[in-house]
């Protein structure tokens, strides 16, 4: 008779325990410690399912004959040969040997951007890194998909991202002292389930309940209604997208029109304030930056705006700008623009006041801050230093060579001939999808290292089959999680899947540095090693005593030290000489003397209004804006096939949401299929026809499996990413634009829907290695 073993583990949305029969997931079961489990831990069996795994070693036959003279354009659609691992690991030490000797290191691009799973011993991209900074190095990537833009503004005019970084007023002294709550974007417990490297406990709802109790007045401004909760009473501002920062700046405006700006504040604690104050007095480029102003660009009521205006100053008030405001044309701005506005209002500093980054952008933005280090395998130190931003792949691959800007230094692409993706989904994250297939053609190989046959997985030459992080060991924790959570192993490893750890080991060993990879430790030997490292630096620094690790273990569960109760920059508003910012001035920027120097036009030297490349304010008749926001039922594209993804689609697409009124002109009934397209590419999508969204917005989230048929390329699955718009930010911050795109939708022409089952026989085929 079999027993149910429980397996305490914990990924990006969560702790749980596992129920495990025979080899077999038969339950799931929430962690004890969080009020508001994520439904997503119901969907983890899903990785137990062979069907979409990658069931070993595999490599494409193209490339087994002819290696760095293969035709290319084979990538996902020749045949995979099965290969053993012995083969596999030496096909890959040959490669890395022969790219390094012969253009370089730095023609390996191993930047491999990926949420990969929790885990912090098996975290692929770090151990990829790890190895190769043994053997020469190789291209990075600087910033994250989710903030590249903001951070770089902020660490400008804030002297560090701290205050998109979780850093900022903790969301209970919010709770507590804040009057006026403006909301630029979201405060979701959609997109707070998650976080990166784990959560212990999902509080947002907690925070939430106490600010709606205390009778906080909330100014919603975002095109979607649903980005609050229905409980949380609050003003809807229908925003047109990417036209923030306008209002940002009109607000700002009214309040120096009406003379009541904190002028003391200014002095005391920002510099090159005249820059934008003229700015905003019409004085620099003609028109007064005031609430008629912005009623105009943002599809606001100017009396609203000058309102609010009013509130802003005459009561406690905090502004939270969620992350998807940068991840836009010119994303610098709303976030510049908001410190500005903030600045204005002079609460920086003050309990309940000023302004922050990101709030439930990640489930523990806004949380306690975590005191202690968290854990985490080194990637040593690098021999070269050569990098991109993380979102101009597609730029890189296709300009070797060419020049780029980045935080006002020139730099150039490098000539990349390997590249290694390890956790990561560039076809789930990149823009503009069938420009980075043309761009994917460019390197002589490509390498995927992943536990399922993504699209980017069909799409390389040598695929390498990683274990899930239930069929290993681990630990998880953050910065932002109060908790160090054990991962531990579940079921088997499914085929001949590895883990990530023994993978680059065994690829260590092929290269003659093992030793210095493992530096002689077992699995679970760096599991206990990584949790020591934690204990021993909140003892010494902080008196705090963590579990013992067998405690640990055994429990599931560790404490760390927190602190609650935080403002932001209290000590510099306080002693502004004392506690300088690393900045040009040791204050707040307001008006920069390097961005003045550079005189980039997308760009400026203070916070301005510039239009994004595509925008309602430019779009013809029919064009809609596309928000393509984080999917609820699951992580990006991970469990893409698990109940909690499945319930948001309907007749197995992706659900894109638009106003009644449009839907009517547009002829689309709900439920319907409905094709979206512009210039870069078409996809279809079930429409959901709903008044929660703002009319001329098309809402259809992230993380549909890529599924492009047959010889159009016709996207058949509802990927946003088919459509979006592969540009930097600006020449400063070069984040990810993903927010700013124009569409066009039509009910679904009925010859475009057989391609679908024309396609899944094509993707059968060549899965049938
Ligand atoms: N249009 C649009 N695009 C966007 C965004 C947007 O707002 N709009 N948002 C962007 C943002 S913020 C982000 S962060 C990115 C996310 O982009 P990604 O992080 O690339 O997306 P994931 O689907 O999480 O990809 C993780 C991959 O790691 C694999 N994996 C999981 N566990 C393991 C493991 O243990 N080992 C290995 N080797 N692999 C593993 C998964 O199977 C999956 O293929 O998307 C970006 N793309
Ligand atoms: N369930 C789930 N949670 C996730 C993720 C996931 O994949 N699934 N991914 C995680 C990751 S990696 C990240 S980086 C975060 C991202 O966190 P966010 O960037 O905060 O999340 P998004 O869903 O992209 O955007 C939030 C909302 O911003 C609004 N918005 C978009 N453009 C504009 C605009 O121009 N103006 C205004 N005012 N509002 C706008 C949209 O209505 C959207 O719903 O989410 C994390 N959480
Ligand atoms: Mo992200």
């Amino acid at each position: 008779m079999s027993r149910i073993k429980r397996v305490p583990h914990c990924s990006h949305w969560g702790a749980y325990t596992i129920l495990v029969e025979d080899n077999r997931i038969v339950g799931v079961e929430p962690f004890e410690h969080d009020p508001a489990p994520s439904p997503i831990i119901h969907s983890i069996a899903e990785w137990a399912n062979p069907e979409r795994r990658v069931p070993r070693p595999m490599v494409r036959s193209g490339w087994l004959d002819k290696r760095e003279n293969s035709d290319r354009r084979g990538r996902g659609r020749e045949k995979f040969v099965p290969v053993s691992w012995d083969e596999a690991t030496t096909l890959v030490a040959d490669e890395v040997r022969r790219v390094a000797d012969t253009f370089g290191n730095a023609s390996i691009f191993a930047g491999s951007y990926g949420w990969t799973n929790s885990g912090r011993l098996h975290h692929a991209s770090s151990l990829l890194k790890r190895m190769l900074n043994l053997v020469g190095g190789f291209t990075r990537h600087v910033d994250t998909y989710s903030i590249a833009a903001g951070p770089v503004i902020l660490r400008h005019t804030l002297g560090s991202d701290d205050a998109c970084g979780g850093r900022a007023n903790t969301l209970d002294t919010i709770a507590q002292h804040t009057e006026t709550l403006v909301v630029f974007g979201a405060l979701s417990p959609r997109t707070a389930q998650n976080e990166a490297g784990g959560i212990g406990s999902h509080r947002l709802e907690t925070y939430l309940r106490k600010i709606v109790e205390r009778g906080v007045k909330i100014i919603h401004v975002s095109p979607l209604k649903d980005d609050l909760p229905d409980w949380v009473d609050a003003e809807w501002w229908p925003i047109r997208p990417n036209t923030d920062t306008a209002l940002m700046l009109g607000l700002a405006g009214e309040i120096v029109k009406a003379g009541r700006h904190d002028t003391d504040f200014l002095a005391r604690c920002t510099s090159g304030a005249d820059r934008l104050l003229r700015y905003l007095e019409g004085k620099a480029d003609g028109g007064r930056k005031d609430a008629l102003w912005a009623a105009g660009i943002c599809g606001l009521g100017a009396g609203q705006i000058a309102e609010l205006a009013r509130r802003l100053v005459d009561t406690r008030s905090m502004l939270t700008v969620s992350w998807s405001l940068q991840r836009a044309h010119h994303g610098e701005q709303p976030f510049w623009a908001a410190l500005g506005l903030a600045s204005m209002i002079g609460q920086i500093g003050l309990p309940g006041g000023g302004v922050g980054y990101g709030y439930a952008s990640l489930g523990g933005v806004g949380a306690p801050l975590n005191l202690s280090k968290s854990p985490a395998i080194s990637q040593l130190k690098r021999p070269i230093d050569s990098f991109i931003p993380v979102a101009r792949i597609s730029d890189m691959l296709l300009n070797p060579g060419r020049p780029f800007s980045y935080e006002g230094e020139i730099r150039s692409y490098p000539d990349t001939r390997l590249v290694y993706w390890a956790g990561g989904n560039p076809y789930h994250h990149h823009q503009d999808l069938n420009r980075l297939s043309e761009a994917w053609t460019r390197p002589e190989t490509i390498i995927v290292q992943d536990p399922m046959f993504t699209a980017t997985a069909q799409r390389a030459d040598i695929v390498l089959p990683a274990t899930t992080s239930i069929e290993r060991n681990d630990l998880a924790g953050n910065r932002r999680s109060d908790f160090i959570l054990a991962m531990k192993k579940a079921i088997e490893p499914l085929g001949e899947a590895r883990s990530d750890f023994d993978i680059f080991n065994a690829i260590a060993g092929k290269l003659g540095v093992a030793e210095r990879f493992n530096e002689g430790r077992d699995e679970m030997g760096w599991v206990r090693h990584l949790y020591e490292a934690c204990r021993d630096d909140s003892s010494k620094r902080f008196g705090f005593t963590m579990p013992e690790f067998d405690a640990f273990w055994e429990s599931g569960y560790a404490h760390c030290p927190v602190k609650a109760d935080h403002t932001f920059l209290a000590d510099f508003r306080n002693e502004p000489e004392e506690h300088p910012l690393n900045t040009e001035s040791g204050k707040i920027v307001l008006g920069s003397e390097t961005l003045a120097r550079l005189d980039y036009p997308d760009c400026r030297s203070h916070p301005a209004w510039i239009e994004p490349a595509e925008w309602l304010g430019t779009a013809e008749a029919g064009q809609m804006h596309l928000i393509s926001h984080q999917p609820a039922g699951r992580l990006h594209s991970q469990l893409e096939a698990g109940p909690s993804s499945r319930a948001m689609k309907r007749n197995g697409r992706e659900q894109a949401r638009l106003h009644p009124d449009d839907a009517a002109a547009l002829g689309i009934v709900d439920g319907q299929t409905i094709r979206i397209w512009n210039d870069r590419g078409e996809c279809l999508a079930t429409a959901e026809v709903s008044d929660e969204v703002r009319r001329c917005v098309l809402v259809l989230p992230t993380g549909a499996w890529f599924t492009p048929t047959g010889n159009s390329g016709l996207e058949v699955a509802g990927n946003p990413n088919v459509l979006t718009l592969d540009i930097g930010t600006s020449q400063f911050g070069q984040g990810c634009s993903a927010h700013t795109c124009l569409v066009r939708v039509e009910p679904c022409p009925a010859d475009r829907r057989d391609a679908f089952e024309a396609y899944q026989e094509t993707l059968a085929a060549l899965a049938a290695v």
